[in-house]
């Protein structure tokens, strides 16, 4: 397969004003007849440019006519991804194109197909090409009409984008409704639904008065449980319009519930498409981290209405200037509903975890990549979570006001046009009057920014130098990088802990307690003066830029200050971190280093956990002035992936056995402690759930941190509680909470809870997700054996996308299965993305992403041996997808 190039981008020789589309869907197959309007895009010549058009191979051409004239088989080809089309007319032309489709063997989930029964849609990334012959490409924006007949007894509700123009009656017991969106949209965003469902309505008042009909439509044993997705909408209504002063623009928004989805949701104009775990929640069923994730998503989809749909991107290059912006305003709207520096938390540690991994590994990219083989393989984490952050950088930077007039500008400049990246960027600096060009770079470099600080402290000048370089890694295809401009948010502690007031050196002004300072060079200083006396340094505040923070000569006891004085909440949070990474190396190296004696004795030998780190982490845990949610993530210990790649040819295995250890000496230290905070926390009998409220999930959150540190101290009568709190629980968070405790320990009461929930929760397919994962991701030996069995077991199906997330993605979490020294977990990987890939090219392709194949450098030579291995036997497979091999090959590289 061959790569597309950023560089070659180059606008159609055609454009299309009008699309018609008329879908008679049947049980068969499926017509669907287009005519399109079409416009010459191209300087005049004697002879008109020819037509390629996108598809797909199984299309079935029924037949092709312009201005109503059948077009001969000499004017135009076709191959199993387009049709060309020669000699067409000069001027404006009507082209026809009737094909016949067959949705229900559609199993890739992309174009037109049937979920649960119904039909539906996913047009992004290039979906739209297997449902019809197009110019599918996101700088073709066209009205659409759309008409849809079925069966009226089967498919009684029938949507498109916009409003509805026409309905009716048709022979043969069928009807048909007629859609008309009057925004130009590209066809990625065209959406349809048939089918049988129930609808929960609702109205919005927006701002400028007018009403607007809110639906979700779901299965109907589901519809009882989407209040909490349509109070989302409407709060992101409101949100967006006090925030960005943008209202909504059309009088109907419809949200559509299917179970067979690859992602998590689609923004189709009016007509979001999600995944049902997004939409659906009911307490007994849904954890407090679903509840935030359907509150976000809901969220996201909707403000894509301006930042994706109004204004859209020209070409997919370019999909972080929708993607990165919306994820941006989506973190913003979750801060502003819940708890500002809990949100940040978990965004940073998602990014540090997942995003830093990818950009370290065989598939890193710049935010805007340079090429592609498969634009699916490009929804990615750095596209998303660090596009997002470079969003940030601005607003960081021109503060709230600054970053709303770059905002204003983007959309009095864009509004209904297909745009770039340095556009958006353009809009930023004229609003403000800045020259934001340096920011170019982040948009072209991949890799994570290290960035190190010095402070050097003149006790008799009163200064305080910041000696700032940063150095970006060498990532494939980029091996020499530029520095890129850092905001860096800086405090100064004093020794009583206060903020001291800050003065730069060379900048008049008011004295702030935090300073952004701008790091545009490899090296740079940056002087403070009239500092009274040896401050702490407070770094990277908010975590203002997606970079690797080195502070040289931080010692512990200045962490163990800054976890229990920072103002700034990231950098408290981020200082316990800091503390426990460095313990997790120290210790690996110590266990690396000597073989014998047991592994326990050998971490006992080099010190063990210090007392420092178990007295910091006590405190924190026992604070009165702190919330249950941010006490839970602070003494949380980092995810063992943040240190893959600081530590070379890391032992997998090794390390999980050594974060494990701390977690048991943590417990076994605090174990009063962590007692009376579950004790502390518990809920009253005839607490009912709120959801939504943020006090009872705090308290909750804390409560089940406790009891996970305490399931670590292999004691049956933990085991017991546990059980007991499974069967007693009076929501889901608790109850999958006590199970995640015993997944992991080898003692009866795993068992027992796992059969229990099954029964209580069969019927239930998004509590089986979780039953699926808990038991794929369980670290508990030769566990392989029992997921080889859940893969047969009646709820699996290797079909549906979130069923394979649940059980494959979570055994790639598992250090002791995955990593097993005998590469059985390696080669089940391999086996299952080769069948996978038959059914299904981007939830294969998310696998192997997912994995630590993609990072097999980092690994100690036995097991990347191992993992070139299972590469190798997946790239030699007959008919592998575009999608798998463009990972699996640069994997190999
Ligand atoms: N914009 C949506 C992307 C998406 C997608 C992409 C590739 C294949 C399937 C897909 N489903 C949804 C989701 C979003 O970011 O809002
Ligand atoms: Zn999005």
């Amino acid at each position: 397969p061959n790569p597309i190039y950023r560089k070659d981008y180059k606008p159609t020789p055609y454009l299309v004003e009008h699309v018609y589309l008329d879908f008679l869907l049947n049980e068969d197959k499926s017509t669907v007849k287009s005519k399109l309007s079409m416009t010459p895009n191209y300087e005049n010549s004697s002879s008109t440019p020819k037509l390629e058009l996108d598809g797909r191979k199984d299309l079935t051409l029924i037949s092709v006519s312009v201005n109503g004239k059948a077009v001969s088989e000499a004017d135009y080809e076709r191959t199993d991804k387009k049709l060309t089309i020669n000699n067409l007319p000069q001027g404006k032309f009507d082209l026809e194109i009737v094909v016949d489709i067959k949705p229900q063997e559609n199993t890739s989930l992309e174009g037109l197909y049937k979920s649960g029964g119904n039909f539906c849609t996913q047009c992004e990334a290039e979906g739209f090409r297997g449902i019809t012959y197009f110019l599918d490409r996101p700088d073709v924006m066209a009205k659409y009409t759309t008409r849809i007949e079925a069966d009226a007894k089967a498919y009684p509700v029938l949507l498109g984008n916009g409003n509805v123009l026409e309905k009716g009656s048709a022979a043969a017991g069928r009807h048909f409704v007629v859609w008309e969106d009057p925004w130009p949209k590209p066809c990625y965003l065209f959406a349809l639904v048939a089918g049988d469902l129930a609808c929960q309505e609702d109205v919005f008042h927006t701002v400028s008065g007018r009403d607007i009909t809110l639906r979700i439509y779901t299965e109907a044993k589901d519809i009882h449980n989407v209040s909490w997705a349509m109070d989302s909408l409407k709060q992101a209504m409101k949100w967006d319009e006090e925030t960005f002063g943008l209202e909504y623009d059309l009088d109907l928004f419809n949200i559509v519930a299917v179970s067979d989805f690859n992602m998590g949701a689609m923004e189709n104009k009016s007509l979001n498409i999600f995944n049902s775990r997004l939409v659906i929640a009911s307490p007994s069923t849904s954890t407090d981290l679903d509840y935030s994730r359907v509150e976000g998503v809901v969220a996201h989809e909707y403000f894509h209405n301006w930042t994706g749909n109004r204004v859209t991107c020209r070409d997919w290059f370019q999909l972080t200037l929708k993607e990165g912006l919306t994820v941006f305003r989506d973190q913003e709207f979750s801060s502003d509903m819940n708890s500002r520096p809990v949100k940040r938390i978990e965004d940073v540690s998602r990014l540090r975890t997942a995003q830093f991994t990818e950009d370290a590994g065989s598939m890193a990219h710049p935010i805007r990549p340079d090429s592609y083989i498969k634009m699916d393989n490009f929804y990615t984490l750095t596209v998303y979570e660090k596009g997002a952050e470079i969003v940030r950088l601005y607003r960081t930077l021109l503060g709230k006001d600054g970053f709303r007039k770059g905002m204003d500008l983007y959309f009095k400049r864009h509004d209904g046009q297909a745009v770039t990246c340095d556009d958006f960027r353009n809009a930023m600096a004229d609003a403000n009057k800045k020259d934001l060009t340096s920011f170019a770079a982040w948009y072209g470099q991949a890799g994570t920014p290290q960035v190190k600080v010095s402070p050097v402290y003149d006790a008799s000048g009163r200064t305080l130098t910041l000696k700032v370089s940063q150095h970006i890694p060498a990532t494939p295809g980029q091996a020499h990088k530029k520095p890129v401009p850092i905001p860096l948010a800086v405090g100064l502690l004093a020794s009583d802990g206060s903020e001291m007031p800050l003065h730069l050196k060379g900048e008049a002004g008011e004295a702030a307690t935090t300073k952004v300072l701008l790091v545009e060079e490899a090296q740079q200083d940056f002087v403070f003066t009239e500092v009274p006396e040896k401050p702490v340094l407070s770094a990277l505040r908010d975590f203002s830029a997606p970079v690797k923070l080195q502070v040289e000569g931080q010692t512990d006891a200045e962490l163990v200050f800054l976890l229990a004085h920072d103002s700034d909440p990231f950098c408290r949070w981020e200082a316990g971190q800091t503390l426990l990474r460095a313990l997790l190396t120290t210790l690996y190296h110590a266990a690396r280093d000597q073989k014998e004696p047991e592994l326990e004795d050998r971490l006992a030998a080099a010190g063990g956990v210090p007392e420092s780190v178990t007295s910091a982490l006590g405190s924190l845990l026992t604070s009165k002035d702190l919330d249950g949610m941010f006490i839970a993530a602070g003494i949380s210990l980092p995810a063992a992936t943040e240190l893959i790649g600081d530590i070379p040819n890391i032992d997998p295995l090794l390390l999980h056995n050594v974060r494990k250890y701390v977690v048991k000496q943590l417990a076994a230290r605090l174990r009063p402690q962590l007692e009376a905070t579950v004790k502390q926390n518990e809920s009253a009998p005839g607490d009912s759930f709120v959801p939504g409220e943020f006090d009872q999930a705090a308290r909750r959150a804390v409560k089940n941190k406790a009891l996970g540190y305490l399931s670590a101290l292999d004691d049956p009568a933990v085991h017991a509680d546990l059980l007991e709190r499974t069967r007693s629980a009076t929501n889901m968070t608790d109850q999958i909470s006590a199970l995640a405790g015993l997944a992991d320990s080898e003692c009866p009461e795993r068992k027992t809870a796992l059969e229990e929930l099954y029964k209580q929760w069969k019927d239930d397919s998004l509590v089986m997700l979780k039953w699926i994962a808990l038991q794929a991701g369980a670290n508990v030996p030769g566990n392989l054996k029992n997921v080889e069995k859940l893969v047969e077991h009646p709820a699996f199906s290797i079909k549906n996308p979130n069923a394979c997330y649940s059980l494959f993605l979570s055994f790639l979490r598992s250090a002791v299965n995955f990593h097993a020294a005998d590469g059985s977990g390696y080669k089940f990987i391999a086996d299952s993305v080769l069948k996978v890939d038959k059914i299904n090219r981007q939830v294969a392709a998310r696998i192997v992403s997912s994995s630590a194949f993609t990072a097999l450098k980092d690994y100690d030579l036995e097991r990347a041996q191992m993992m070139r291995e299972q590469l190798t036997r997946i790239s030699a497979e007959n008919g592998l997808s575009e999608n798998v091999f463009e990972i699996v090959s640069k994997s190999l590289e």
